[in-house]
């Protein structure tokens, strides 16, 4: 993963005591050699950091937030700004037909991102279809062609035309004629000079009027990404960037944020050469990711989903420290199609670092079982106050569920894991507040 000395430097900054500046130095410190090992612009790195040293001197944590915390939250920010910002990258196509022309150096990853292009709208539901108008490989064509069918989508190809311009035209006539919704130009990009990727481009764009020029970018060239983005950012005014393989370099970080630096706009990035391994990019999440302080938006997702079966009132008196057994039961019961509350406590920023909670993967299910049965012939009262069930209680209940003592003593002790738990987040509710993501949909 990119940048991954930063987790750990934040990692250190949260479980280090003492003096609070003194933190920040040293975090800050981490930060930029972990950047400039990445390849980010060393101007750059310093205004960031200059930035973010600014920011936590001076800034006062709301109430029930530590400083520490506080100061997670700036570096949240101030890397995702840093990263492009978090205005969403307009995936959906605006009309249709939508004709997308992917351009680029040779061996960036053109061809392979096309087809997972395809993939992914295919999946939200356009009827896609891709066309190979590299016609210096000679194995282009079937590249794609092999790559089409593995998705189900056609691909149009003259394999024995050396007219890169008229094949791209023809294959844009030819879906576009049949009612497709949305049409990919591959191209060959066989240059090392920009100005000749720039010149080809414009050459096939006057002839096929794509809707958007994408141009893919290999993350391995790391701040070398800026001249060429800032070049195709001036000569197209629909232009869009996609940046391929992520996962196999080093230099990731400064690729995207010298990208982000000219104000183009980012819309995927690669991650992997699978089809699928292709995401939308929203530096706020990826900020996220890196810091490990788990994925926000996926939290709100989440929680949206369990409102299938948890009321928002229960999602507030969970998120605010009141917990009781008919929330866990509920919990328990939405466990087995959610995943462990675990995942999702992860995504909160900060406790994924310390999370203490964990149900083993296999035994879960027979657990959640037992745990059902226990809550069941529990009373009202014991429901409401769960602290109230002494041995006698305990007792009873395990012979009213046919378990062992031990199981509803064991079911207790989660009960005051999950109520700790619970308790920590009534104080990250004012930080999520705080990043405006809030809790309802
Ligand atoms: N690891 C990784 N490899 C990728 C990614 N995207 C493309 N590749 C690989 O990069 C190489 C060149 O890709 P290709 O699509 O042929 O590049 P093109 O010359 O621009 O069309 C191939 O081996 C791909 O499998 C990515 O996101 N991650
Ligand atoms: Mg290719």
């Amino acid at each position: 993963m990119v940048l991954d000395g930063v987790r750990k430097a934040l990692s250190r900054f949260l479980s280090g005591k003492g003096d609070y500046e003194r933190a920040v130095k040293e975090f800050i410190r981490d930060l930029q050699k972990e950047l400039i090992k990445a390849d980010v612009n060393v101007r750059l790195v310093l205004e960031l950091t200059k930035k973010i040293r600014e920011r936590a001197l001076e800034e006062e944590p709301p109430p029930g937030i530590t400083r520490r915390e506080w100061f997670i939250n700036i570096v949240y920010e101030e890397l995702s700004k840093f990263f492009g910002g978090d205005r969403k990258p307009d995936i959906k196509p605006k009309k249709k037909p939508w004709v997308m022309l992917l351009v680029g150096l040779q061996g960036s990853g053109k061809t392979t991102t096309a087809a997972k292009l395809a993939y992914y709208y295919k999946l939200e539901g356009y009827r896609v279809g891709l066309v190979t108008a590299d016609t210096y490989r000679p194995a282009a064509y079937d590249q794609l062609k092999q790559l089409g069918e593995q998705i189900g989508v056609p691909v149009y190809g003259e394999p024995n035309n050396k007219d890169a311009v008229e094949i791209a035209r023809r294959g844009v006539e030819y879906f576009v004629s049949r009612g497709f919704d949305i049409v990919i130009v591959d191209t060959a990009g066989r240059h090392h000079r920009e100005e000749d990727l720039l010149k080809e481009m414009r050459e096939i764009a006057e002839n096929i009027k794509p809707d958007e020029v994408v141009l893919v970018i290999d993350a391995a060239i790391g701040q070398q990404a800026h001249n060429l983005a800032k070049k195709f950012h001036t000569a197209t005014p629909i232009g869009s960037i996609i940046v391929t393989k992520l996962d196999g370099t080093a230099k990731g970080g400064g690729a995207l944020s010298a990208v982000a630096v000219t104000g183009a706009t980012i819309k995927f990035i690669g991650t992997g050469e699978k089809i699928d391994e292709l995401e939308v990019f929203r530096p706020p999440r990826f900020v996220a990711r890196i810091l490990g302080i788990g994925d926000l938006e996926g939290l709100v997702e989440k929680v949206r989903r369990i409102k299938v079966e948890f009321t928002e009132k229960d999602v507030e008196e969970f998120l605010s420290g009141r917990l009781n057994m008919r929330l866990v039961y509920k919990q328990l019961v939405s466990l087995r199609k959610m995943g462990p509350l675990r995942k999702i406590l992860q995504m909160i920023p900060g406790l994924s670092l310390k999370i203490p909670l964990e149900i083993e993967a296999g035994k879960a299910e027979e657990k959640i079982k037992k745990w059902l049965a226990i809550i069941n012939s529990m009373t009202y009262e014991e429901l409401d106050k769960p602290e109230i069930i002494d041995r006698r209680r305990t007792r009873r209940i395990a012979y009213g569920a046919g378990v062992k003592t031990e199981d509803v003593r064991e079911l207790l002790k989660q009960y005051e894991m999950m109520k700790k738990l619970s308790k920590q987040l009534r104080k990250r509710k004012d930080l999520l507040k705080k990043l405006q993501l809030g809790f309802k949909p």
